[in-house]
């Protein structure tokens, strides 16, 4: 009898694809972080308080399952953007990426965000070839977060705890949220800030800039 392993296969292709993003990523000399997050966390939000840091140029690919309501949005913030939809698909891939990037102009962008379709289970599984990935979880979600889905959270290079403005009104204790991260990645930045105020965006803006500066340079 024949066993066909679908998913092997399919995140085979990805790797593939993924590959060839990255190279094409690397000589344009462009930093890319795919934002991952749960629905409503705020990875939209996020983008549209960082275009108002002129010291940020930046492009935008928007991934969501169905409508163009987030590209809609990061182009009123001024930020140039392609829409991906994905006709209900939980997560983004290489392919989707790559198509999109045919329609999105780069020139003069040392970084591109990425913003996942939301979910904090299958976008773990698809690279995109991005140089690195952040994930977004907020106060609301409560602080078990990290432990229910360590996979994505094993795979940031920083994580952003969002809607801190809301933690005078919430059972959630940002330590014990930090003490969790903790737990299952040590050595990860946390980034507590607020869309809502502006809080905490300063330390999370110098994170990004020292990424897109390394790309830049290697
Ligand atoms: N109070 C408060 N609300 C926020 C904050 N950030 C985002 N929101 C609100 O949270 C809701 C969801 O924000 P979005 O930016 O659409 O979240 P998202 O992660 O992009 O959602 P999807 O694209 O649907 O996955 C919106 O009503 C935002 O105004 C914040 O820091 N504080
Ligand atoms: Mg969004």
């Amino acid at each position: 009898m024949k066993t066909i392993k679908v998913r092997e296969q399919i995140l085979k292709a990805n790797d593939r694809a993924a590959a060839e993003n990255r190279a094409a990523f690397a000589r344009e000399r462009i930093a890319v972080v795919n934002l991952i997050g749960s629905p409503g966390s705020g990875k939209t939000a996020i983008l549209e308080r960082l275009a108002a840091h002129r010291e940020l140029a930046f492009a935008v690919l928007e991934g969501d399952p169905e409508t163009s309501l987030d590209a809609q949005r990061i182009e009123r913030a001024g930020v140039p953007v392609v829409q991906i939809v994905t006709q209900g698909t939980c997560h983004l891939d290489a392919a989707m990426v790559h198509r999109a990037l045919q329609e999105l102009p780069l020139e003069g962008k040392p970084l591109l965000f990425i913003e996942n379709v939301g979910n904090l289970v299958c976008p773990g599984s698809f690279d995109l070839g991005e140089t690195a990935r952040v994930v977004v979880f907020s106060a609301p979600e409560g602080e078990d977060k990290p432990l229910k889905y360590p996979g994505v959270f094993t795979t940031a290079r920083a994580v952003v705890l969002n809607k801190i403005d809301l933690l005078p009104h919430l059972p959630f204790s940002l330590d014990r949220a930090v003490e969790n991260l903790a737990q299952i990645v040590p050595r990860t930045p946390v980034f507590p800030l607020s869309c809502a105020t502006g809080a905490g965006f300063d330390g999370f803006v110098e994170w990004l800039l020292e990424l897109s500066a390394r790309v830049v340079s290697i």
